[in-house]
């Protein structure tokens, strides 16, 4: 038996076939047991697992796996982001239509996904393109108009020229759309938002509870809701320069203390007192254009050169009205945030410094870091954002910031004109309402009609789903559904005129947003989430997925549930009570001489001269080891999982994912090192089958005592236990996995000890050697699920390793037999004794006068007495 090498062509899919004619990964929502629910973020249906999807997924199926064999109820379900452009791209490019692409696409990568022999729950899988699911996103969508959660708003957005489509601010890369990589327009148009800012604060301060969330992932968030504590300071306009009827300027500062440091005023290109201005003043109109032409995403703002047009406009300052500040439209103001004003102050603000210092209009510093002399502090290149004392600032002279910020507050908002006080305290975010709309085919139709006398008209429950029309063409650029001849004339719900459908349909993120929920209870015809089921089993206590999706995803996500939770469709805020991300899958790349990357299939690798060296399989051509990169199809050092299950199996695959490096961080691809994986396994089933043979088929009954060799056995197996425990759990798995090699080793030893083949081993050892093997099988099972079951029959166990419990640790095997005791002479350090834990004092003494540094300090002196401080300290007084 155990010459016979391990076939994981032949095991692997007989044992996936086992667990489904089984269904042992099948939750169920009325089983008493705790619940734990394990998510990894469900793929997008492009064709094709990759590597990074078999690492995700292994990493999510490992913690599935124990907290099964823990005894919790765990819910491990599986389903495809199913909408979104490249379906559509494939119905232009290829002429196949979106729906038969995606679910084409889903039953090939299902297979794939099978292959990897993950423990996930397919009766509740669905795709979010599947009528029964986006029919309840469109019910739900329903609810938020009704809750006021769901709005019509005019919007300056970002326009896509080459994908004809409206992009999220979040999808602006660089001032370019995140796909098409095309420079993005501004256009202003109706569109549906998700009210998101409605909840800024609440999504902030609940951060706080997220505990199982990575710091970084939190922080991100924040910076991305950007809360801001400041004041709106109503700037009068000197009459004499305003154009118009405007008589003053808003502003929104959030450092009311620099005031005095004011050196210009400045405004957004779109800001109405530019336009205005602008009317009268062909050459900034000229400006204006031109600013807006490059784009007023953040990243452009915050890399352009600040540049700025006088447009005569006067300011008075706050509080000295015979201070005029001019008033430049900037390219660095942005209109959708605070005010779309500002008052600069260069001393203090790096970006107002940068713009004195093209227009010289000069500094003056009003923060006088602790320590330097205020009558030389001067500002040149580097604006100062440190601490200090107020300086040249009149009445606020010598008070720190925090100090002046609030006397200035106080002041302005006593100070009252025309009415209203001058200036007012405010919070702003940065966060924006979420734009749902897309000019798209291959999404969630949104369900209103737009009738002439009715205007909006939500498509009534009864009505839903709102369905895509199939017969559609990609002939022309632009929107399917809006070219479609008949999908969208329809009559008036209301009135009963001819209206006609919202041809608009949901960005996929909404579709993300909440199939988590769904999960629970995707048999529900009638409603998005069953409550009674929803409320058990959410929330998802470990999310796993790339970082990518930290901030947009996982933000949504949590609008969406308290939306849910508003409308009645949830009882909880947050969905995600563990969040994990995981780090990605990297390999070296190849090249040719003439730039043209290879794959690695394509590459051989040798030890050469002077290090490793490349050559193609074909020719023998040398190619170019180059640098460690992310896979992808552009530099073609992609591994396909096909090919490794195909040559290796999946466990090795798994194994190999989880080996080399933390969860968190990347991974580099090595074929060297999953032959090494691939050997491991091999080692294994040999130990495994020595194991059975020294042991017998069967488990005979635990003997009374046991051995020293049985006892440091059976020692190695329960540490390796304990350890592998607490390593899953952390998902510190590379870890485990190192513990398994030691313990696998350590059982090895034992095996390979001479006279262990003789039939009449000491009892003892033979139970100590069958236990050992069967908790070496369960601790790598989460991992190799496979190769594990296999194992579990060699050793003659009863049904599936994959249902059985977790193993029983016996604590007292834990504890270390030996102490270490620190030997004092006198009160002197001069050495350490290691002696047995349950040593008795005669014992320990006698051990501590053998030592020869203990003798020397003696000197020959008598030993007067012996203090033995259990488990710290021997003192020998001579
Ligand atoms: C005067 C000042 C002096 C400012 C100083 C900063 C430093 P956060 O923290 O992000 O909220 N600001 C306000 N609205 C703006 C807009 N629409 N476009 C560009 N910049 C804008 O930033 C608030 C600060 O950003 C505000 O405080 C304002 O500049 C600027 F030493 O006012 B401050
Ligand atoms: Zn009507």
């Amino acid at each position: 038996m155990s010459s016979e090498r391990y076939n994981a062509r032949e095991s692997e899919p007989r044992w996936q076939r086992q667990w489904d004619e089984k269904a042992i990964f099948a939750a169920k929502n009325d089983d008493p047991r705790p619940k734990y629910y394990v998510l990894e973020m469900f793929p997008y249906p492009s064709g094709r697992i990759h590597i990074g999807h078999v690492r995700n997924y292994t990493l999510g199926d490992v913690l599935a796996r124990f907290m099964r064999a823990k005894g919790f109820n765990v819910l491990h379900p599986m389903g495809w982001d199913a909408f979104g452009l490249p379906a559509e791209n494939a119905a232009i490019e290829r002429k196949v239509a979106p729906k038969a692409w995606t679910y084409d696409n889903i039953a090939a990568m299902k297979k794939q996904l099978r292959s990897i022999g993950l423990s996930l729950d397919w009766s509740r899988e669905f795709a979010t393109c599947d009528p029964s699911y986006y029919k309840h996103q469109q019910k739900m969508f329903n609810d938020f108009l009704r809750a006021g959660l769901a709005e019509r708003e005019k919007r300056k957005l970002n326009w896509d020229p080459v994908d004809m489509t409206v992009l999220a601010n979040e999808q602006v890369i660089d001032g370019r759309g995140w796909r098409s990589g095309a420079v993005v327009e501004q256009r202003e148009m109706s569109q549906w938002v998700f009210k998101i800012t409605k909840y800024s604060q609440e999504l902030l301060d609940a951060l706080d509870t997220l505990d199982r969330w990575p710091d970084k992932v939190r922080l991100m968030q924040r910076n991305w809701i950007g809360r801001s504590e400041g004041l709106l300071v109503r700037f009068a306009l000197d009459d004499a320069t305003s154009p118009g009827d405007e008589s003053e300027l808003k502003i929104f500062t959030t450092r009311p203390d620099t005031l005095f440091g004011a050196k210009f005023m400045a405004i957004a290109p779109d800001h109405p007192l530019a336009q205005a201005a602008a009317a009268k003043n062909p050459k900034l109109a000229e400006f204006i254009a031109e600013a807006k032409r490059h784009g007023t995403a953040q990243e452009i703002i915050d890399t352009a050169e600040k540049l700025g047009f006088d447009t005569g406009i006067r300011a008075i300052h706050p509080f000295d009205p015979s201070w005029k500040l001019p008033v430049y439209v900037a390219n660095f103001v942005l209109m959708e945030y605070g005010t779309g004003a500002i008052f600069g102050c260069p001393a203090h603000d790096q970006r107002d410094l940068d713009f004195v210092n093209k227009y010289g209009l000069g500094t003056t510093p009003v923060v006088c870091p602790e320590g330097q002399d205020p009558s030389t502090f001067v500002i040149t290149d580097t604006a100062y954002d440190g601490d200090g004392r107020m300086i040249n600032s009149r009445f606020l002279d010598g008070m720190t910031i925090e100090q002046a910020k609030s006397d200035v507050a106080r002041r302005l908002e006593a100070e009252v004109r025309g009415n209203l006080p001058v200036g007012e305290r405010q919070v702003n975010f940065r966060l924006r309402d979420w734009g749902i709309s897309r000019q798209r085919y291959w999404g969630c139709p949104i369900p209103v009609i737009h009738c002439p006398t009715c205007d909006v008209v939500p498509v009534p429950d009864k009505d839903l789903p709102v369905v895509l029309p199939e017969d559609v063409t990609f002939d022309k650029p632009g929107n399917a559904l809006d070219h479609h001849p008949t999908w969208k004339h329809v009559s008036c719900p209301q009135c009963g005129a001819k209206a006609q459908r919202e041809t608009d349909t949901m960005d996929t993120f909404v579709d993300s947003s909440w199939y988590f929920a769904r999960f629970t209870d995707p048999w529900n015809e009638n409603a998005p989430t069953t409550r009674a089921v929803v409320d058990r089993m959410m929330p998802v206590d470990q999310y796993i997925g790339g970082v990518e999706h930290a901030i947009l995803h996982l933000l949504y996500s949590r609008f969406f549930i308290r939306a849910m939770k508003a409308t009645g469709h949830i009882g909880m805020d947050e969905p995600f009570a563990g969040m994990f991300t995981q780090g990605m899958v990297v390999h070296e790349t190849y090249q040719k001489a003439d730039g043209g990357y290879v794959t690695p299939a394509e590459v051989k690798i040798e030890a050469g001269a002077n290090g490793r060296r490349a050559s193609l399989l074909t020719s023998g051509e040398e190619v170019a080891i180059g640098s460690i990169e992310k896979m992808s199809k552009s530099k073609r050092n992609t591994v396909d999982p096909d090919d490794i299950i195909a040559t290796y199996g999946a466990d090795v695959a798994r194994w190999f994912m989880l080996s080399d490096s933390p969860p968190d961080r990347d991974v580099i691809w090595s074929d060297e090192r999953v032959q090494g994986a691939s050997r491991f396994v091999q080692r294994l089933w040999r130990l495994v089958n020595e194991s059975a043979e020294m042991a017998g088929g069967s488990a005979a009954a635990k003997p009374a005592a046991f051995g020293a060799d049985a006892l440091a056995l059976r020692k190695a197996a329960h540490g390796a236990l304990d350890k592998v425990s607490t390593g899953i759990e952390k998902l510190h798995f590379n870890v485990c996995l190192a513990y398994i090699r030691e313990f696998a080793n350590a059982l090895g030893e034992v095996l390979a000890r001479p006279g262990q083949e003789s039939p009449d081993l000491a009892p003892d050892l033979t139970w100590a050697v069958r236990e050992a093997a069967v908790i070496l099988v369960q601790l790598f099972a989460p991992m190799m699920p496979h190769l594990a079951e296999e194992c579990w029959g060699v050793l003659g166990q009863a049904g599936l390793v994959s249902e059985a419990n977790w193993p029983q640790i016996e604590r007292d095997l834990l504890v270390e037999d030996t102490v270490t005791l620190v030997v004092q002479v006198n009160g002197k350090k001069r050495g350490e004794v290691t002696v047995a834990r349950n040593a008795q004092n005669p014992e320990i003494e006698a051990a501590v006068l053998a030592l020869d540094a203990v003798k020397q300090a003696l000197g020959g002196n008598a030993v007067r007495k012996v203090i033995v401080v259990p488990m710290r300290i021997v003192n020998v007084v001579g």
